[in-house]
């Protein structure tokens, strides 16, 4: 029987032909290089791409240690929802969440695994200096925004829940993966607030993080429906849904 992953990196991806290639590599290096994480595996969670990305993530090849498995949503449905569908498809005894386009270099990961907490949140808010590339300013702008109105309605006092890079606890990944709801980018939101009424120790770390061009975000579509999530969420933690 094969042993049971102590690592699954989790990559929701939506278009992700020209990043992949780059991202699964820089990772499976990461993972043959540490020995500590062997076995791994890389789940890429496919969003309903209309380019190759199924494709390309089929074709890398991995090293000894190391598995790769593709799951697939037929149609795009978001960001929450490929994140859940991957982390339903992982075995790993701890899952990292991951961004495709790798803005928090997969290094940090011995970061948030040093917390030795439940549920490892990487964040731009601690410690500013660690951004060496900043986004562009409406952007930072409306994630600010958007932290401040999620504290104010009480769904976090984290000061950067949206930095795609966390750790969690498998178990508990799996679990909150089966009863979370929000298929939107504010998904985040929902997990963290689902783990905190799960009894989960949280910890917000501080990563160095990079801005990387050619965002999946559209921020006026997807802030709206940020906001909207927000909402929903507060709503079914008022109602104990
Ligand atoms: N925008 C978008 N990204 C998605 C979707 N589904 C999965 N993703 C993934 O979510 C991650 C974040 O996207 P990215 O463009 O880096 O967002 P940003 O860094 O917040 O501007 C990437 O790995 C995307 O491939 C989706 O429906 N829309
Ligand atoms: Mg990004």
């Amino acid at each position: 029987m094969a042993l049971r992953p102590r690592l699954s990196v989790v990559i929701p991806a939506f278009n992700e032909e020209d990043r992949l290639p780059g991202t699964l590599a820089r990772i499976a290096a990461f993972l043959a290089a540490e020995n500590g994480w062997l076995p791994a595996e890389i789940v890429v969670a496919d969003d309903g791409s209309a380019d190759r990305t199924v494709a390309v993530a089929e074709a890398f090849a991995v090293p000894s240690g190391v598995t790769l498995r593709v799951v697939r949503l037929p149609h795009n449905r978001g960001k929450g929802a490929a994140v859940r569908a991957g982390v339903l498809a992982s075995e790993g005894e701890q899952v990292l969440v991951s961004d495709a386009d790798l803005a928090t270099p997969i290094e940090e990961l011995a970061t948030l695994a040093a917390r030795g907490v439940d549920l490892a949140v990487g964040s731009r808010g601690l410690r500013r200096e660690l951004i060496t590339r900043r986004q562009p300013l409406p952007r930072d702008v409306l994630g600010r925004v958007f932290n401040l109105a999620i504290r104010l309605l009480g769904l976090t006092t984290l000061s950067d829940t949206q930095c795609g890079f966390k750790l969690i606890e498998g178990g508990l990944a799996r679990k909150l993966a089966t009863i979370q709801r929000l298929d939107s980018f504010a998904f985040d939101i929902e997990l963290l607030a689902r783990a905190e009424r799960a009894g989960a120790t949280i910890a917000e770390v501080p990563v160095r993080w990079a801005h990387v061009e050619d965002s999946r975000v559209r921020a006026l579509r997807h802030g709206s429906a940020m906001v909207l999530d927000a909402l929903r969420v507060r709503w079914w933690l008022w109602t104990g849904r």
